[in-house]
């Protein structure tokens, strides 16, 4: 699986500085490989990183084997380093982080700006209007909980859209302060009460009918504040209550993505006559080795029918399940194109109190009404030919970082294969993509043949269990990306 040191080392320091001695780093938590470049290692492992090759990435060796390990996993041995620096030691500022990164959460959601982009967004807030109008007459009487109200707009459209009982409208920001206010403007201070705090620390006069939270974030579960719903859930929620939204799924899609990979690839090869050609591999690793957040994918550029890749029911959800969600693929490329990468969206669902009422979505991909979050684009490090016909499959990895809560990894493990009848060759695998070896950095490069139609790899047996999978490794970024 895993290369050997030395082979490894040697490869992979041809262009390294010989002088940087290698650095020991301490494993913070477990961490199981997905893929044959990745070193598995567990908490409290002493690694030795020999190259830093990306921020998130770094290649690092573990009793003989090597390979990449990511860098928000592992510390730096702090005692080993400083003595070798001779600086003395003060760990209080690394020690007192909040994983939970709250003070720089909480502080932007207590600006108008990210209030405003979320309140604008029409087909978000439309959502949640209807949500409540279509079911006001089972609010009635209803006890509500809005988990992250901000300036209170649902808690609002409960109060003035039905009539429930009481609504408790809890921000932990500090733009509570003005959503009260907004509820007396309202003249829903009767019904609607703000708590402004954490709601994993809020004490609630009771139990709640409904949990209605807006807690989604990029690829769906970036921020994580589901966590904060299903803790609250389990709090507060009665038996047989409802959570609005009651499921929630993440959508992939391969697509083309030219304009982008122009923009940033093809700028190199001739700006003002010259040859610029030697920048493109930096460029590739600057620009694709990181999600795009808001892209707005267009409907034409989808090579296949989107599909759910993991989906949540926000009833039985556990915060566990959270650590490690796995979702499967496979796509049929509808039309010839060439595939950049992947794109990912999610939708919600809003099931009706009343029996056999139709269950309200809010979808965030690219065939509804674009809303804030756009959609996330994973590019691969070269694009692809695909003819009509050809699958797409794979599996898709969400990886919660164990140390920095807000954060996942999201890996994508995919394979092409094709059924076609293709000249002189045999059917099947039009596989022309091989691993570059040399590791810069973590995604898998694909190496396209020039022309798919020679020199193709003949098929063995069954494509699929002979084709290589290849990874698109990215790291998920914080919220403040925005
Ligand atoms: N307790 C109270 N308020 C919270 C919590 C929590 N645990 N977590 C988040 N919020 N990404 N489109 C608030 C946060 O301050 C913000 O106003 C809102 O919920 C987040 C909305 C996320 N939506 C999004």
């Amino acid at each position: 699986m895993f290369k050997k040191v030395d082979d490894s080392i040697r490869m992979h320091q041809e262009d390294e500085d010989y002088t940087n001695p290698p650095e020991e780093f301490i494993g913070l938590s477990d961490f199981t490989s997905c893929g044959s470049d990745q070193l598995s290692f567990r908490a409290g492992d002493r690694l030795l990183v020999h190259t830093k090759t990306s921020a998130d990435w770094w290649w690092a060796e573990l009793g003989g084997l090597c390979g990449y390990v990511p860098s928000s996993y592992l510390k730096q041995d702090v005692e080993d380093s400083y003595l070798k620096q001779g600086v003395e030691e003060d760990t209080s500022e690394e020690t007192s982080e909040d994983p939970w990164q709250d003070e720089e959460y909480f502080g932007s959601y207590g600006t108008l700006r990210l209030q405003l982009e979320m309140l604008s967004d029409r087909a978000r807030t439309e959502t949640y209007r209807q949500v409540i109008l279509t079911n006001s007459a089972p609010l009635r009487g209803k006890v509500v909980m809005d988990l992250g109200c901000g300036t209170g707009v649902i808690s609002l459209f409960c109060a003035r859209l039905a009539q429930p009982k009481a609504v408790y409208a809890v921000e932990a920001s500090s733009i509570a302060e003005h959503t009260e206010t907004l509820v007396r403007q309202n003249g829903c201070e009767e019904v609607v009460t703000v708590f402004q705090g954490r709601a994993e620390e809020l004490e609630l006069p009771g139990t709640v009918d409904i949990l209605i939270s807006e807690w989604m974030g990029n690829c769906l579960l970036f921020e994580f504040m589901v966590e904060s719903v299903l803790q609250a859930r389990d709090r507060w929620l009665r038996e047989g209550g409802m959570m609005w939204p009651s499921g929630a799924s993440l959508c992939l899609v391969p697509c083309q993505a030219l304009d982008y990979y122009t923009e940033r690839m093809g700028f190199w090869e001739q700006p003002y006559g010259l040859d610029f050609t030697a920048l493109q591999s930096l460029a590739q690793s600057e620009f694709f080795s990181r999600p795009r957040f808001s892209h707005l994918l267009q409907p034409e550029d989808c090579l296949a029918t989107p599909c759910d890749v993991i989906t949540l029911d926000m009833l039985t959800l556990h915060v566990t399940d959270l650590e490690k969600l796995r979702g499967q693929f496979t796509f049929i490329v509808e039309k010839a194109g060439t595939f950049h990468g992947f794109t990912s969206w999610f939708r919600v669902q809003f099931q009706s109190l009343e029996r056999d009422k139709t269950t309200l979505e809010l979808d965030t991909g690219p065939y509804s009404e674009p809303t804030h979050w756009k959609q996330t684009l994973f590019m691969l490090d070269g694009p692809i030919s695909l003819l009509g016909g050809e699958t797409v499959s794979g599996i898709i990895l969400l990886h919660r970082n164990p140390v920095w809560r807000r954060h996942m990894t999201v890996t994508i493990q995919w394979r092409i294969s094709s059924t076609e009848e293709t000249g002189n060759c045999m059917a099947s695998i039009l596989y022309l993509l091989g691993v570059n070896c040399n590791y810069h950095y973590l995604k898998c490069s694909l190496i396209p043949i020039s022309d798919r139609r020679c020199g193709m790899l003949p098929v063995k047996n069954d494509p699929l269990s002979n084709s290589p999978l290849f990874t698109t490794y990215l790291q998920v970024y914080p919220f403040y990306t925005y």
